[in-house]
């Protein structure tokens, strides 16, 4: 597979440079790509003879495809989401490239080890033939050091950044295979090295190996391993190396493959648009603006012109924790120069501010770069702001929130159209036809081809036969069948035994506080007491329910930690009651990953996206269920408003407060203007009676409730979450219903695939076309 993709990839390259005409780069220190065998065969169109062959050897495809490890070099939906723009980039054949780091160590593998989670190194480079090293290409990459500056004699200042420290960086390349297409476009990723005048030979000699290893190990050490984070910023010097490290050489490649053509400098936004998937690549804009001031002799202002019409700027999250800025003692310190420029940026921009808002001195110091805390520390966000040509949210209810909330004021400056929305998609060939082999060839043999797997929109031709009794049948088979192999999973990973019959309630992603997995345990906990309470005949009129969660934990978020600790806490007690039986059961799925949620997906009847309102940016595991055949329970949150817009709000059950009323809300909470819902009350009184362990453990959990301030609105939401968990039951009991409303709304995904956000932003943020690759 690996040979075919690489005749590919190179009919593709040379075709790309043939042309020459404007490219995309997409820079992304996260690239979740899950494993690659099975969407290589499916891309090259090779998979029912590769089935076949493995067979007759003795073997199954599943258990071959199974044997690989994922490409984990992500944290959750920001990383997936950069994995997904690629396919659907090279499926669109859009001449583009991914830049990211090479870590030897992606995200931690996740044990539960007495209910907690333990974290394991996921060494994953062992065997891993879909990368190309290249060692022809390899960039010095510098840090620290000083700037030196002085006059020429015809009077102009020159900044020359010397004497620091220097490492090298090693392309590896990935390809990827566009799906019905030979388009293979190149994802490359950087791997760090000491560079070759660094690896102090003399010293290695002289006896000071010690040193000398030491040196060679700084240096590896700088894409040795994934940040565990999501939605949270730790500002670390290690981090900051990682981001200039693979920004500088993503630039000098960029730059390099530019002037191979000899245009002018001014052409350079005409032949190359740089995506910044959410702030961690800013610096990429000082970094041009130092190339082209610094080292091509560019005068100011037509650099900074250049330097704005290349970039689009993503962002990915409101949460205050989560922006990223970097303190200006660390700063100055790594990259003296860069700061120098990001002063000057930054003076030029406060004085055009000054020029068009002369009153307003409180505005400059609102939408100046630098915050002035002490230390004073450089805001990204704002420099990936005015250093790009357009700024994008990442669903409707985001990209509005950004304007009016978190960038409000840069509104004022840049007036509305520098500000846009992509809603994110998924690519239905993982999503659908990989994930759910049984469900994509129903639904081919019902609109009598695959095509939708590349058009979307054609799943609208499924909606004529959502009545359709025998077409309901063969539908829920297809789930039943899928909830039979997560059933078995469950067995054989955990020895739980779970009956396929139940509603499968499915919570999988980042454990974060503002993503509520603890209203879920809470709402469960409510359930088994209500459970608990029945005679015998009213609990065999109950709906039987399993509720599902996985999702790793940050190493350092103690809070999430303990969320896990109740999850696995109350499993144990629920899963062994026997008055419960199997009315509801409690699984904590271990390690939850790209390949697990490819089996997730198709097996859940409901999932839950339940953040408090305004604090999901988009959500895409939202869309992945749905697009299975689920339906889902969320707030009015990103993307799940979209959802409901297209496959109409009889078919999502909604709860909860809105966005545009939290802030209240959390006012009255530090005011203590609230009292705790009464069903939740019960809860927290169950788990401090000490039902599920030892109550110390979860005294965060309750504390968070009550004297923290309730800052995520549990309270708030818990009456309507249950209730409308009860609205959930009866809907169940109606199997006709059910069916008819999964298959409308499948019908209606069209909307969601990342084909369909890929176009926006090539029309509208990146103006670039495809290229036709020849066969
Ligand atoms: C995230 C958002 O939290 C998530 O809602 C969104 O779907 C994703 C992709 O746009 O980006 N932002 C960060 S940070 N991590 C995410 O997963």
């Amino acid at each position: 597979m690996r040979d075919r993709l690489i005749i590919d990839w190179n009919k593709t390259q040379q075709a790309h440079t043939l042309v020459d005409q404007k490219r995309v780069y997409y820079l992304s220190l996260e690239f979740l790509m899950g494993r690659t065998l099975d969407n290589a065969m499916l891309n090259q169109r090779i998979k029912d003879v590769a089935v076949e062959g493995i067979s007759e050897l003795g073997f199954r495809m599943e258990d071959l495809i199974d044997q690989e490890h994922d490409a984990a070099l992500g944290n959750g939906g920001l990383g997936r989401l950069a994995a997904c723009f690629l396919d659907s980039l090279a499926t669109l054949n859009y001449p583009a490239w991914g830049y990211g780091l090479r870590y030897r160590y992606g995200i931690f593998k996740q044990e539960i080890i007495d209910g907690y989670q333990v974290e394991v190194p996921d060494y994953w480079l062992d065997f891993n033939p879909w990368e190309f090293p290249r060692h022809d290409i390899t960039v010095d990459i510098m840090f620290y050091g000083y700037v030196r500056r002085y006059t020429e004699e015809d009077g102009t200042t020159v900044n020359v950044w010397e004497g620091g420290e220097v490492v090298q960086a090693v392309a590896y390349d990935v390809p990827i295979p566009g799906y019905d297409t030979p388009t293979t476009n190149n994802l490359r990723l950087w791997s760090s090295k000491p560079s070759t005048g660094e690896f102090d030979f003399q010293k290695f000699n002289s006896g000071d190996y010690e040193s000398s290893v030491r040196d060679q190990q700084r240096a590896e050490t700088i894409s040795a391993v994934l940040y565990p984070n999501d939605n949270i910023d730790v500002g670390k010097e290690l981090r900051l190396k990682q981001q200039y490290f693979w920004v500088a050489a993503s630039l000098h490649d960029i730059v390099r493959r530019f002037k191979k053509s000899h245009r002018a400098w001014t052409d350079f936004p005409l032949q190359v648009a740089i995506q910044l998937n959410d702030t961690h690549p800013t610096l990429a804009i000082v970094e041009l603006m130092r190339i082209l001031v610094d080292k091509e002799h560019l005068d100011w202002d037509t650099a900074w012109n250049i330097v704005t019409e290349t970039f689009g700027y993503t962002n990915h999250t409101v949460l205050p924790e989560a922006l990223e800025k970097w303190s200006v003692p660390l700063f100055q310190n790594l990259l003296p120069r860069h700061l120098q420029i990001i002063y000057d940026i930054n003076l030029f921009f406060l004085q055009s501010v000054e020029r068009r808002f002369p009153k307003d001195r409180e505005l400059l110091s609102k939408v100046s770069i630098i915050e002035e805390s002490n230390p004073q520390v450089i805001r990204m966000a704002y420099l990936a702001i005015i250093g790009s040509k357009k700024v994008n949210g990442v669903a409707e209810l985001h990209s509005d929130l950004i304007k009016t909330t978190i960038f409000k004021d840069f509104i004022k400056i840049f007036g509305p159209d520098k500000f846009t929305n992509v809603t994110n998609g998924v690519t239905p060939r993982r999503w659908l036809h990989q994930a759910n082999p049984r469900l994509s060839a129903l639904i081919s043999k019902k609109l009598g081809s695959d095509k939708f797997l590349s058009d979307l929109n054609l799943l609208s031709g499924l909606e004529k036969f959502a009545d359709d009794k025998e077409f309901q049948k063969e539908w829920m088979d297809v789930k039943y069948q899928n909830k039979q192999r997560l059933a078995k999973y469950i067995k054989d990973t955990t020895g739980i035994s779970v009956d396929p019959n139940a509603l499968f309630d499915i919570q999988v992603k980042r454990i974060h506080e503002y993503k509520r997995q603890q209203m879920n345990i809470f709402g469960v906990i409510s359930r088994y007491l209500s459970l608990k309470a029945m005679t015998k005949e009213e609990r065999a009129k109950q709906v039987q329910r399993v509720s599902i969660f996985g999702g790793k934990a940050a190493p350092g978020y103690w809070m999430a930690k303990t969320i896990i600790r109740l999850i696995t806490a109350v499993s144990e007690v629920v899963n062994n009651d026997v008055d419960i039986g199997d009315l509801l059961k409690v699984v904590f799925i271990e390690d939850y990953n790209v390949s697990k949620a490819e089996f997730l997906c198709p097996a859940s009847d409901l999932s839950e996206h339940i953040s408090t309102a305004g604090t999901e940016a988009s959500g895409t595991s939202n869309m992945k269920f749905v697009l299975n055949g689920g339906l889902i329970i969320g707030t009015c949150d990103g993307a799940n408003i979209e959802i409901t817009r297209e496959i109409g709000e009889e078919r999502i059950f909604l709860f909860g407060n809105l966005a545009e009323d939290v802030e209240d809300l959390r006012h009255a909470h530090r005011y203590g203007k609230t009292a705790m819902d009464p069903a939740l009350k019960e809860v927290c009184d169950e788990i401090e009676k000490g039902t599920f362990g030892e109550p110390g453990v979860f005294a965060g959990l309750i504390h968070a409730l009550t004297d923290g301030g309730d800052y995520y609105l549990v309270s708030d939401d818990f009456a309507s979450y249950l209730s409308t968990h009860k609205l959930v039951d009866e809907a169940f009991k109606d199997t006709a219903a059910w069916a008819h409303n999964t298959i409308v709304a499948v019908s209606r995904m069209g909307f969601f695939t990342s084909d369909r956000a890929i176009n926006e932003y090539a029309d509208e943020i990146w103006n670039v076309d495809p290229v036709i690759v020849g066969k």
